[in-house]
């Protein structure tokens, strides 16, 4: 057994302070483009997403952080907003721009043929950094849906030459400890080319902005049979992973819980990320998850993500690393994999409910949730009003 040769002791501190940042958004409404089904409950403002996130925070202790998207969460006031965080025992996380849902930017943002559509996007990827100026967030997370749909509707060169100039106005613009998070997808909702297509293009941008300038891994946005645990080894390797976005998917884009898909490969990323001894808060990586609840509870799946991820870090940890160091240097191959695949077989729940105990929270999170009757109070509280969503 793994346990034998691992510190126990170092094992639980590391799960015990295990943060993990939940998204505002997948606290509302969303869907596909077939239907959004609204949920009662759902909160109606950026305050009822954020009490739902502290209570995620209340039952695993482990999910400190909520990020913001703006303007979904657009307020007056964004360090009243970061107040009332705080007296909920949550921060404000990232800060993710949202330039893909005005009707200026069908051909593009940054990217357009339109300098007067570049200079509003830029604009509004600075404007997003004054909001992280007032919520002392760090991370500025940038996601391009920019792209084109047919061959020749556009110069590919010209469009990267337009999206270095926005992002070294926005890098200059960063506040000293601020950074970004360059995040890239395959495709969707352009069906030719992505402007920011995959982690070369991401990483390749970040090297020619800067060291505050970092890639954003999204589970989701990769071809089907990607290497991610490749892609993470070699960001970590070169200083310039910034954070994830954790999710998983059968087929695209599909946003589900982390680990619900393929909790082997959410084991697998978490095992480069447990090799490199990144694992902890102050790795500086910006642990996330962006998913959508489409059609079941919010609140619990969020909270059975922050588990599958606890899991397929608990199992990680407990890799017997000399086993596996031995086994690489000796050539045996099937010894190495039988190292990994006897940490991936591990039942780490035991574990995790007793740190959980250990921390003075209830071993069963989801179980507390139900038992806590939150979901009925909110169902019966969030009356009336405009629940929140995508606004697409
Ligand atoms: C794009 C994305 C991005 C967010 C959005 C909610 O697919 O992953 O991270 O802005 O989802
Ligand atoms: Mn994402």
């Amino acid at each position: 057994m793994t346990e034998a040769a691992t510190d126990l002791s170092a094992v639980r501190r590391d799960l015990a302070v295990q943060s993990i940042d939940t998204p505002s958004w997948a606290y509302g409404n969303s869907g596909t483009r077939f239907k959004v089904f609204a949920q009662a409950g759902v909160p109606r403002d950026p305050w009822e997403k954020i009490a739902d996130a502290a209570v995620v925070h209340r039952l695993t202790g482990a999910a400190p952080t909520v990020s913001l998207h703006i303007p979904w969460d657009r307020v007056d006031d964004y360090a009243e907003l970061a107040k009332y965080a705080a007296e909920q025992g949550v921060g404000i996380g990232a800060v993710n721009a949202n330039v893909f849902q005005d009707d200026d930017y069908k051909l593009g943002s940054v990217t357009n043929p339109d300098p007067r559509v570049r200079r509003k996007a830029t604009d509004a990827l600075l404007a997003c950094i004054d909001v992280m100026d007032a919520t002392g967030s760090r991370d500025l997370k940038l996601w391009f849906a920019d792209g084109t749909n047919y061959p020749g509707q556009d110069s590919m060169r010209a469009r990267q030459d337009r999206l270095a100039e926005a992002l070294r106005e926005v890098y200059d613009r960063l506040g000293a400890d601020q950074r970004i998070l360059l995040e890239y997808k395959l495709f969707e909702p352009a069906f030719y080319h992505t402007d920011v297509p995959d982690w070369g293009t991401s990483y390749a941008h970040c090297l020619e902005l800067g060291p505050r300038a970092t890639v954003c891994i999204d589970t989701g946005h990769h071809a089907p049979g990607t290497n991610i645990e490749f892609i993470v080894a070699f960001l970590v390797r070169a200083g310039r992973l910034g954070a994830f976005d954790f999710n998983s998917r059968f087929y695209a884009d599909d946003d589900l819980m982390v680990g619900a898909a393929d909790p082997f490969q959410l084991f697998r990323i978490m095992n480069e990320i447990v090799e490199a001894g990144v694992h902890t808060p102050d790795s500086g990586i910006a642990y996330m998850l962006d998913q959508c609840h489409n059609i079941e509870a919010k609140i619990p799946a969020i909270i059975r993500s922050v588990m599958n991820v606890q899991e397929a870090t608990a199992k990680a940890l407990l890799l017997d690393r000399d086993a596996l160091a031995a086994a690489r240097a000796a050539g045996d191959v099937l010894g190495a994999n039988e190292v990994l695949m006897d940490a991936y077989a591990t039942d780490v729940r035991p574990l995790l409910r007793e740190v959980r105990s250990e921390q003075g929270l209830d071993p069963d999170p989801l179980g507390a949730y139900r038992r806590s009757g939150h979901q009925e109070r909110i169902e019966a509280e969030r009356v009336g009003g405009t629940q929140a969503g995508w606004g697409a």
